[in-house]
């Protein structure tokens, strides 16, 4: 098994993470999707990390299947519940902290444009959206441990991915000392070892 990514990608971060909670041994290939030669059209059409390409052949994108199938491929430390509500709720979770970094990294890429070419209301349309979906974070995660239920879930880590990289990438933003929940909700994150060994670096 293959996890084709990058070391700054904040989805691949959350597949690298259920990984290392799990204990799932995989071997990590690095790919530049920005660079003229990525032969990463050849596992993803839609030309995205991260891939999971497994022994048989299938590649499998994108990081909300791959996590789903890895917390499927072993019971250690399940990261998502069975079914019924409280799946629906971690689930709804992951797609909060995946669509603040959506909108995140959809910022980040106009202000890389040239100046003359960027549009300040698509900006203010996505930091809204960033905003909007750090303050829900913040209230319904209240003064609890986890996202959701009393163990870590996968909307624990899509939520620690979303806001290490836009510490990361938009530093401007100050959640952690506009929300004092989501900081010390993320000192408790940080203190894991798998989000020690995946610190984004370039
Ligand atoms: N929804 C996808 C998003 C993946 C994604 O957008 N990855 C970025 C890297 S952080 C990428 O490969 N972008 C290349 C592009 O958009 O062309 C997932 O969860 O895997």
């Amino acid at each position: 098994m293959k996890l084709i990514a990058s070391y700054t990608s904040p989805y691949a971060r959350k597949v690298r993470i259920v990984m290392a909670e799990k204990r799932i041994e995989c071997d990590f290939v690095a790919e530049n999707v920005w660079s003229a030669d990525t032969r990463v059209g050849d596992f993803n059409p839609l030309g995205k990390v991260p891939v999971l390409l497994l022994d048989d052949g299938l590649a499998i994108y994108d990081s909300r299947v791959i996590a789903e199938y890895l917390d499927g491929v072993t019971p250690v430390a399940r990261l998502l519940p069975d079914g019924g509500r409280d799946r629906v709720q971690v689930k709804r979770w992951e797609a909060l902290g995946d669509g603040i970094t959506d909108a995140g990294i959809a910022v980040f890429l106009e202000k890389k444009r040239p100046a003359e070419q960027q549009s300040a209301d698509w900006i203010a349309r996505q930091l809204g959206k960033v905003n909007a979906g750090i303050a829900a974070a913040a209230r319904e995660l209240g003064d609890r441990d986890f996202c959701h239920g009393l163990s870590l879930t996968l909307g624990d880590i899509s939520l620690a991915c979303a806001l290490l990289w836009l510490e990361f990438r938009l530093p401007d933003i100050k959640w952690r000392e506009q929300h004092p929940n989501l900081r010390a909700w993320i000192e408790k994150m940080e203190a894991r070892q798998s989000l020690a060994d995946t610190v984004p670096k370039v």
